[in-house]
């Protein structure tokens, strides 16, 4: 990914060479300039900013150096962006918030260029140069409800969000999955030696190896601490009020066969087989699932998001057809509706397993997260999917 950062303090952006920034930068990961805006006056005093028109308090950046710094970076469009144009990112306390899932899209960009204001802000005129005369894609972006001096505090903070999501940047890629706003919950509470510190143990939990157990008892507490610190997040999705979950009726069932045959064209091409009930059955099947399980939908201003069912076999509850909209995933509805598949089961349940695709890997992290684990020595589980379990603590 290239970066390019305009600044009349570009030496405020010297920790970007720090870290794992710099080393992602160092390794040709991430192409990051920094460019200083004076470079781009031509008065002796190398002016940037001037008097407000309509007059008030503070000063105002003038529109030819930025509108000369953003054709500079833009007209370096060497080999390193396979864009040919970057996507601008302003910061500014009106800007639309930052969050998690800002930062995943802006990743996925091959080139940004983020221009840091000071003063009282930049000329209007720049924000429309840079849209219709240089074409590109601009965002104004707020890092969070409070006032700062400038753009470059939160430039930093947003290349380290963004630059950490490049592929390769982190180490261990495993580790950005467990973390607070990537599914929507908080961190769980970690440890290290000495197992007893000042008096204070460990909770032996962390000790017993039983590693279903550990994710099961982390699960809880993300859980614990999301709803104590962070209960907005528990049921945030995103604006437009929450998604409700019901049970499902025989007027859902058209809906649900359309569903199903969304979400599991994913699965289909992710397992390489069509070969799949939720695919192959009818819309007469879906009606019967009906009197076979307990069905759940989930509704988001009336438009249906996400179901699943559950069936005792035994002291086992099937959790099945856990699914959400394409358009909705990665908000922590899925985790939602598992939990209520979960919070279903009746007394005398021992254990809670489910089938999804050997290939699915978010499912299978999500699932693994929720304390689940593979099983093998399983029989009827559809071709290239397989069988994963829990037991309780019951
Ligand atoms: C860019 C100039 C200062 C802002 C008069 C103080 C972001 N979350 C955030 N808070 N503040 C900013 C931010 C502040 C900036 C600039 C971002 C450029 N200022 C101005 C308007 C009021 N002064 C920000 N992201």
């Amino acid at each position: 990914m290239r970066i390019d950062v305009v600044s009349i303090f570009p030496d405020y952006l010297a920790a970007l060479d720090l870290s794992l920034i710099g080393k992602a930068r160092e390794d040709g990961l991430l192409d990051v300039r920094v460019h200083d805006l004076r470079d781009f006056t031509h008065d002796r005093h190398r002016t940037v900013d001037d008097t407000p028109y309509g007059g008030g308090a503070g000063m105002v950046m003038k529109a030819q150096p930025w509108a000369e710094a953003l054709d500079h970076v833009v007209a370096q469009d060497d080999s390193s962006a396979s864009a040919m144009r970057p996507h601008l990112v302003v910061p500014g306390p009106g800007g639309a918030p930052f969050t998690q899932a800002m930062a995943r899209e802006l990743a996925q960009e091959p080139w940004l260029a983020f221009a840091c204001g000071r003063y009282e802000g930049i000329d209007e005129r720049v924000y429309e140069h840079a849209r219709e005369t240089l074409g590109l894609g601009v965002s104004v972006v707020s890092l969070g409800d409070y006032v700062l001096n400038g753009g470059e505090v939160a430039v930093l903070a947003m290349v380290e969000a963004i630059g950490r999501l490049v592929p390769g940047v982190i180490g261990n890629a495993e580790s950005l999955v467990e973390e607070s706003h990537e599914d929507g919950l908080l961190e769980y509470p970690i440890y290290t030696k000495p197992r007893e510190w000042n008096g204070r143990e460990v909770p032996p939990i962390l000790l017993s190896g039983n590693h279903a157990a550990i994710a099961a008892w982390r699960h809880e507490q993300r859980l614990t601490r999301t709803a104590a610190r962070r209960p907005d997040l528990l049921h945030a999705s995103h604006g437009e009020g929450e998604a409700e979950i019901a049970a499902a009726t025989a007027a859902d069932v058209p809906e649900l066969n359309v569903l199903f045959k969304a979400c599991w064209v994913q699965e289909a091409l992710l397992n390489d087989t069509l070969d799949i009930p939720a695919l192959t059955e009818s819309l007469d099947d879906v009606r019967a699932s009906l009197d076979t399980t307990q069905t759940w939908v989930a509704r988001k201003g009336g438009r249906l998001v996400g179901a699943v069912r559950t069936s005792r076999h035994g002291d086992d509850w099937f959790i099945g057809r856990l699914c959400v909209v394409p358009d909705l995933r990665g908000r922590g509805l899925g985790r939602r509706l598992l939990e209520h598949a979960e919070s279903t089961a009746p007394d005398g349940i021992r254990t809670m397993s489910l089938d999804t695709g050997a290939l699915s890997a978010d499912n299978l992290r999500m699932y693994k997260k929720a304390g689940y684990r593979v099983v093998t020595d399983v029989v009827d589980v559809p071709t290239g999917a397989v069988h994963l379990t829990k037991r309780l603590g019951r």
